[in-house]
């Protein structure tokens, strides 16, 4: 295997044993196999497009299968093998539907028999062996692991029924760029990336209006970070309609529903904070589930990657839905949580002595755009008047590895007349400081999940507009910090706006050639974070 699309890849160069997430060689090879085969089915969507032929179910299960390849997503072999199976029955339909020649290996691509066999496959498969230039090459990788990352926010929308054929072609576009026979030059494949970073802006739209216009603008809402007492179901992952599902489905039945991770920010939703029974959030980012699920007494479900091996003492607590997996887990139907809410039942769930353990804290999330721009005018005053020196938004996913400490330390250190706007994972790490407000603003504002950097975008391009200069003259730095591909979709959707100054951590992407790293650096002046320290005085300084 060779597996370098995340963070924390093995010595910061890639996974060839197993991965550093738990992922095994045989579960590369078949997400390799399923990038290849989708390679092919792009490819032919893309000719059937031009017969004026969009087919609803190629577009769904090509971002589906792209979601599965996400880390921390499916680790199990036996439902990635399956799903590989369906995308290369569906080229060889849709082939037959426009009568397309198999011209090309990629149009000719079938399953090999053995387990060795596969693994040559997948060697053949791979970019490295496809694309030969270094340079290229990383940037085949960039555009891949962003690809990854738009499929994801594409797949939660279309969930919502919130679909765009245009999106679906750009993912076409992007998985077939360099495979479709041309040989593209370095400029080619730059522009092919910063494209993909365009159609994860589309992406991250159509899921924010999915989200808002199903559930609700969020609210600023408390949400509890102490238990209550009786039985329990903790939420885990980033898909609202299975949070709301499974809502629906234990109403009435004496079982509190906690949020855990990303789901954080869904006690904001109108339509979800109704259910009186969405009673708190348990725990931090992903990767502390380990330490901190075994103190869970109830049922614990995953909608959505980060999920981790689950150990011993609390695997049997584990089910998973959707795309996610992980062998030995139960997995369970989008929308059908009775097993779930069966197995809470059969647990103790939290009694008097464990909620004693919990000291009462509470916390404020619901800051989007919706609600942000509701006091634009108190935001632009203080700005104006001088209370509001600078905004920070410092965001991103949380990690394992050490060195992420700097992110806890960088909010720490921000001075009083700064605000700070935070989303996804890696707000954990400094999410209940209590930061205080400026003129009644608090200073430390969540504004959601990773995708709704789509409203952190809303946000700063509102503020320009407001101050009548571009984003890169606001007193705004953006301070983040990535894991895995929807990070990199993320940050190449910034990259795509013209967004420049971005101090990106806790280390640099071992898929980013020396070449193409120094192009990022002189022309979007990316930073590697240095000290907490240094950097805010750098940041502060530099008028
Ligand atoms: Fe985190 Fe995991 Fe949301 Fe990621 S839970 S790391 S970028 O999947 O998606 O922020
Ligand atoms: Fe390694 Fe990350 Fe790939 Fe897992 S997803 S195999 S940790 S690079």
């Amino acid at each position: 295997m060779f597996c370098n699309q995340c963070e924390q890849t093995a010595r910061g160069i890639a996974c060839n044993k197993a991965g550093v997430c738990g992922k095994t060689d045989e579960v590369a090879t078949t997400q390799d196999l399923i990038v290849y085969a989708l390679r092919g089915l792009a490819l032919v969507a893309l000719e059937a497009r031009k017969k004026q032929i969009v087919d609803k179910e190629t577009d769904r299960l090509t971002v589906k299968a792209l979601f599965s390849t996400l880390t921390n997503v499916n680790f199990d072999n036996d439902a990635l093998v399956a799903l590989l199976k369906e995308v290369i029955s569906a080229r060889k339909e849709l082939m037959k539907k426009i009568s397309m020649p198999a011209s090309s290996p990629l149009l000719n691509f079938e399953l090999a028999g053995s387990e060795q066999a596969l693994q040559e496959q997948a060697k053949l498969a791979s970019i490295e062996t496809l694309v030969n230039d270094q340079d290229c090459n990383s940037l085949a990788q960039t555009l891949l692991f962003g690809l990854k990352g738009v499929a994801a926010y594409a797949d939660h929308a279309a969930i919502l029924e919130k679909e765009d054929p245009e999106l679906y072609a750009d993912i076409y576009r992007g998985l077939s760029f360099g495979f479709d026979g041309k040989t593209p030059s370095l400029t080619e494949w730059i522009d092919a990336v910063l494209n993909c970073g365009k159609a994860n802006l589309r992406a991250m739209e159509l899921l924010d209006a999915a989200n808002t216009e199903t559930y609700g603008q969020p609210v600023p809402t408390e949400v509890s970070l102490a238990p209550i007492e009786g039985k329990a179901i903790l939420v885990s992952g980033h898909d609202l309609k299975d949070l709301y599902d499974l809502l629906n489905q234990t109403a009435g039945k004496g079982i509190n529903i906690y949020t855990h991770g990303e789901m954080l920010p869904t006690h904001a939703y109108p339509k979800l904070k109704q259910f009186p029974h969405l009673v708190g959030h348990f725990g931090t980012a992903w990767q502390n589930q380990a330490k901190e699920f075994p103190n869970f007494p109830g049922a614990i479900l995953f909608t959505t990657n980060c999920i981790q091996r689950p150990a011993e003492e609390y695997a049997k607590n584990v089910f998973t839905t959707g795309l996610v997996g992980y062998p030995g887990v139960t997995h369970v139907k989008n929308g059908d949580f009775s097993k779930v809410i069966e197995h809470a039942l059969s647990l103790k769930g939290f009694t008097k002595e464990d909620i004693a353990k919990y000291p009462q804290k509470k916390i404020l999330v619901g800051f989007g755009h919706n609600t942000v721009l509701g006091v634009a005018d108190k935001v632009i005053d203080g700005v104006k008047s001088g209370a509001i020196k600078h905004f920070f938004l410092v965001g991103g996913c949380d990690g394992a590895k050490p060195g992420r400490n700097y992110y806890t330390e960088f909010v720490e250190k921000t001075p009083k007349d700064t605000i700070i706007l935070t989303l996804a994972c890696g707000k954990f790490r400094f999410f209940d400081k209590q930061l205080g407000d400026i003129g009644g603003i608090p200073r430390l504002l969540d504004v959601g999940q990773c995708n709704d950097a789509f409203g952190a975008v809303k946000i700063a391009l509102a503020l320009a507009d407001a101050f009548k200069c571009g984003v890169n003259e606001l007193p705004l730095t953006l301070v983040l910090s990535w894991y895995e591909q929807k990070a990199v979709a993320i940050l190449l959707t910034l990259l795509s706006l013209g967004i420049k100054g971005i101090y990106l951590g806790p280390s640099l992407p071992a898929f980013l050639s020396p070449a193409v790293l120094d192009t990022l650096v002189k022309t979007f002046d990316i930073k590697p974070i240095s000290t907490p320290g240094e950097d805010l005085n750098t940041i502060l300084n530099k008028k």
